[in-house]
């Protein structure tokens, strides 16, 4: 081969390379590196979006399945993804749907999500179980909790609080402040199921805008968990309940802090 026919089969294959990785990030949404699918975690009319805790696409069929029932739910149908879409249901992952089907609701039409389509963009019935994806789970009994909060302060609460909670309840609440501030969490009130390890009913809180890195802690009991300060301007929540034994619930304060009342607030917690 020429030299310069090398040249332009290197090109080319740059090319090639470029265009991979292009079509990658339409269909799956990358934005500078960071799947930007973790913020849409909310329900919505019983559906929600889960993924493995080993991170996104890691699911097959079979496990897909376990994470719904564990939750107290099942795989959700095609038609129940659907009506959640039509109330706002935008989750830029594919999922396992029930029987096998592989999908993602889309609201709003975007190049770099669902090729600029909007609907379901349905991958069909898979014929490899074994392939992994994230999935959509459907719990009618869960009561409508969590989704994205980006007031500079606001109160949370379980669901139906101050009533009790009840059995199979899974909330997010992502909560997102200006750029630059923090946010600091403060507990007026805390009763959830004691166990060990706080396996059965449990909130969890992550220095993060998912449940998937940034842990902080997991709690149960009666006890106050003290403030907590996050490290960036987002935070996420996670409320589960298991299938039997509810308790008071909790209601918690967010607020928005800059670094000015940050520093106050720590000057205040030493002196
Ligand atoms: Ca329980």
């Amino acid at each position: 081969m020429s030299h310069c026919g090398l040249r332009a089969m290197r090109a080319l294959t740059a090319v090639f390379g470029v265009l991979i990785v292009l079509k990658e990030t339409e269909a799956w949404g990358y934005k500078n590196g960071i799947l930007h699918n973790s913020i849409w975690l909310e329900q919505a009319a019983g559906v929600y979006h889960r993924e493995s805790r080993k991170g996104r696409y890691q699911l097959t069929y079979k496990e897909a399945k376990a994470v719904c029932n564990f939750e107290g739910g099942t795989l959700a149908t095609f038609d129940q993804l659907e009506a959640a879409r039509q109330i706002g249901f935008h989750v830029c992952a594919a999922g396992w749907l029930d029987k096998g089907r592989v999908g993602y609701p889309i609201v709003k039409a975007g190049s770099n999500c669902g090729f600029g389509k909007v609907g379901i963009i349905d991958y069909g019935y898979r014929l490899n179980k074994s392939e992994r994806w994230d999935v959509y789970c459907y719990n009618p009994v869960a009561k409508e909790c969590g989704g994205v909060h980006t007031d500079p302060e606001k109160v949370l609460v379980s669901p139906g609080y101050p009533d009790e909670y009840q059995d199979e309840q899974i909330c997010y609440w992502h909560i997102r402040v200006r750029f630059g501030h923090r946010i600091r969490l403060h507990f007026l009130d805390f009763d959830i199921e004691e166990d060990t390890d706080c396996l059965s009913d449990h909130l969890e809180i992550y220095d993060s805008y998912d449940d998937v890195s940034g842990f902080v802690g997991r709690y149960c009991g009666d006890q106050l968990p003290d403030d907590f300060i996050s490290t960036g301007n987002v935070m996420t929540l996670k409320f589960l309940s298991d299938s039997s034994v509810t308790a008071g619930g909790f209601k918690l304060q967010y607020i928005s802090v800059n670094s000015s009342q940050l520093f106050d607030l720590l000057a205040d917690s030493f002196s």
